[in-house]
């Protein structure tokens, strides 16, 4: 549980540091629990400013026309070595900036006035095991109580508040954070609608009001007197749908009123019982006990105690499992069925221009935040990922057709897609606008690994089938026909390729080689189960064979850049070296051990390459960054540190995390917020505890020495096994593994193989 003994005051700064989030995958609300005027800032995942407009009758996906040759010039050049023409050509290669990419919106808030200006025994909290918010407080007698939470399965956000005494006098409006939204209270509701003026996307939103006092409506607020309590039922929504090339469905309004009505004549204990079961349904599946704490503080003291080193072990162990069940909260809260994914902030949001627009980011931020659903067992929640990733297909077609002469016609309709490293809602597929951040094809591959976890974890055939290897194997035919031979290297490259987000610009880095080869041999490995056409799966082997992704370099570290090793001449001015090729010595990406995780391709088998990630790694300092920000690179070291089987290390930059990039309301700041962190994190907790590759799982790989005795119960591995460890003083006492079929299992234990039996799942 998280609590506080104080509200939240109303400004971004503590939007982002101290209000507390609900969702229900859809809506999205943050709690600032102000006892006088308290207010629910609001989204709806949907609301997003640009895609086709109107205004914008030629909207393309931001892709620019007939850049093949563009794409064939640079190629040339950098074979050539001319380095002030590959310059000047790489921003030929870009995206439109003007395009209608658009930005996530805030809707808006509910405000509200209580008159409460003085109040003793506050609290607000937010329960993890139910996924409840509250509220309470007394004042002048009286005890307050409010209750928040967000149901899914009826998509609405319920509040009721209560009152010891029949004394409740409060109201409440709608401030819409959309220009020219009309609010309108009549009876017992407020609504308020309206259009986005750059796209024409229509939105609505409604609240209804059940009380026993008395309610007037005025002037676009309700005031409610005399009562008891009150229960608040909101919805939202707009007319957007996931369709190419439109995006565009049903007006929100007559869905909103009848599920509305449905979720009131449902009430307020069936539908609180309803969004607990639909919950915890998720969220029970997997449970971590590692502190055993004798005195808990309220979450704002406790941080700052963590923080100031001044928490004895079994506080700083409460502290680090319940970032863990955070993870968990914050995906199953803003990734659900039938929706968008989870973007950069999951679904909450409170401004018209967030940070990167707060879209889907392909870079490496996207798949960290899916990363812990496999693994901390919630492959549920990946389906909206997923289905996000089959609808780029059709606009990635128009990218592969522009930019790589790729083309899909009637006859041949699934010809190659492609996307890179920024993306919407409306199938802006193209580079960004810079090449510096925004080219890099190979992010959609890496996309592909993220969802062939899914059947790497479930091991379910036909949902392999039906949604994720068609997807798989037209990204896989993109690379077939746009890698290319490079006679210096022998390897079939791809061109130009950049290691996120820092240079040079060069052929075949290992970013891109590494996830074409893995896209590769996870193709085959998915075309071999389907049953797909042999000579297709063997042309991938054939390639796959001349992509050497791996190099190691002068000093044993992972080569970054095939040519890494002629960027400087000795060890003593390596750093200093690095710079003139627009390489950061220790950035925050460290897309070049993409091989170790969350790929499985450097391991126990390949010593050399394990060694050599480990001296890369340690180059790459604590979190990268020059100022030591950046949440999610902590993040996405403790999971290659968890791979490494350094438990020591892991928890170092668990330490870090914690002290440095945690707000108040435990959100991971980059800053600012980004969602990445804290499933980063959760991911890299449990891949400390349990390893697996599809052959073997290995247990407790990188126990840290802080936590010598706990359990977990619930995690998968893939071959699609669910596994419960106990461990006491660093060594595992007990543990169960659960599989529906599968009778036995091979797992590594203190160093040794063997084969066990299984439960019946
Ligand atoms: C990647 C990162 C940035 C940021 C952005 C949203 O581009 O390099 O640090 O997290 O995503």
């Amino acid at each position: 549980m998280l609590y506080y003994n104080n509200p939240a005051k109303f400004n971004h700064s503590n939007w982002e540091s101290k209000s507390l989030p609900i969702g229900n995958g859809h809506l999205g609300v943050c709690i600032f629990g102000l006892p006088n005027n308290e207010v629910l800032q609001f989204n709806e995942k949907t609301l997003w400013t640009g895609g086709p407009a109107p205004s914008r009758p030629n909207y393309y996906g931001g892709n620019l026309k007939g850049k093949f040759n563009a794409l064939k010039d640079i190629q040339l050049a950098l074979q050539n070595n001319e380095t002030a023409k590959v310059s000047k050509l790489k921003d030929e290669l870009c995206g439109a900036e003007d395009s209608g990419y658009g930005a996530y919106q805030n809707f808006g808030y509910i405000k509200f006035n209580f008159n409460h200006r003085v109040v003793k025994n506050y609290k607000r909290s937010l329960n993890l095991d139910t996924a409840v918010a509250s509220v309470e407080y007394c004042c002048k007698q009286t005890n307050y109580l409010r209750e928040y939470f967000a149901n899914n399965p009826s998509n609405v956000v319920v509040n009721k508040i209560t009152a010891s005494k029949k004394n409740l006098d409060f109201s409440f409006t709608f401030d819409i954070a959309q220009e020219g939204a009309s609010v309108l209270a009549e009876d017992n509701f407020i609504t308020a609608s309206g259009v986005i003026a750059d796209n024409g996307l229509q939105y609505f939103a409604k609240i209804v009001v059940k009380t026993d006092g008395a309610i007037q409506a005025k002037n676009g607020s309700l005031f409610i007197s005399g009562a008891s309590f009150a229960e608040l039922y909101f919805t939202a929504g707009t007319n957007y749908k996931n369709n190419y090339p439109t995006y565009r469905g049903e007006s929100p309004i007559a869905a909103i009123e009848k599920r509305l009505a449905t979720a009131i004549a449902l009430g307020y204990e069936k539908l609180k019982a309803e969004h607990i079961a639909d919950y915890t349904n998720l969220y029970n599946r997997v449970s971590l006990h590692i502190a055993n704490p004798k005195k808990v503080f309220a979450t704002n003291v406790l941080l700052k105690k963590y923080k100031r080193q001044a928490l004895d072990a079994e506080q700083k162990k409460y502290l680090e499992e319940m970032l863990f069940n955070y993870g968990r909260y914050l995906i199953i809260s803003s990734s659900r069925q039938n929706d968008l994914p989870a973007n950069l902030q999951g679904i909450w949001n409170d401004k018209n221009n967030p940070a990167w627009s707060c879209d889907y980011h392909l870079n490496v931020n996207l798949q960290m935040c899916y990363w812990h659903v496999f693994n901390t067992n919630l492959a549920e929640c990946a389906l909206p990922m997923i289905d996000y990733m089959n609808s780029l297909r059709a606009p990635g077609r128009v990218t592969a057709q522009e930019y790589h002469n790729i083309v899909s016609t009637k006859e041949n309709p699934q010809n190659g897609w492609v996307c890179h490293v920024q993306n919407t809602p409306f199938g802006w597929t193209c580079p960004g606008w810079s090449f510096d951040w925004g080219w890099s094809p190979a992010s959609s591959s890496w996309m592909m690994q993220n969802c062939f976890d899914y059947f790497a974890f479930t091991e379910d055939v036909d949902y392999l089938k039906q949604n994720i290897y068609p997807m798989m194997k037209e990204n896989a035919k993109f690379w077939l026909q746009n890698l290319i031979y490079d006679k210096s290297q022998d390897r079939y490259v791809s061109s130009p390729s950049y290691s996120p987000e820092h240079g040079p610009i060069s052929i075949g880095n290992t970013f891109e080689q590494e996830i074409i080869f893995a896209l590769f041999s996870d193709t085959i490995k998915a075309g071999k189960i389907v049953g797909d056409d042999i000579e297709f799966l063997q042309q991938l082997e054939q390639i796959k064979a001349k992509l050497n992704p791996l190099a190691v370099g002068k000093w044993k570290q992972i080569k970054e850049w095939y040519e890494e090793d002629s960027f400087y001449t000795n060890e003593a001015t390596r750093q200093a070296s690095y710079a003139t090729h627009g390489c950061q010595y220790k950035h925050r990406h460290a897309s070049h051990l993409l091989a170790l995780y969350p790929y499985l391709n450097i391991n126990e088998q390949t010593p050399e390459l394990l060694e050599a990630a480990k001296v890369s790694l340690l180059d790459r300092g604590l979190s990268g960054f020059a100022m030591n920000i950046s949440g999610w690179g902590k993040a996405n070291k403790i999971n290659m540190w968890a791979r490494l089987k350094n438990g020591d290390e892991a928890y170092a930059l668990i330490n870090n995390l914690l002290s440095k990039n945690i707000a108040t309301n435990l959100w991971d700041l980059h800053p600012p917020y980004q969602m990445d962190g804290n499933c980063g994190y959760t991911a890299g907790v449990a891949e400390m505890l349990l390893f697996s590759n599809g052959d073997y799982l290995e247990l407790l790989p990188a126990l840290p020495k802080q936590w010598q005795n706990g359990s977990v119960c619930g995690l998968c591995a893939r071959g699609g096994f669910t596994v419960d460890i106990s461990w006491q003083n660093g060594k595992i006492a007990t543990y169960k593994i659960y599989h529906k079929t599968k009778t036995t299992c091979k797992i590594k234990i203190d160093g040794n193989f063997t084969q066990v039996k299984t439960i019946k799942a």
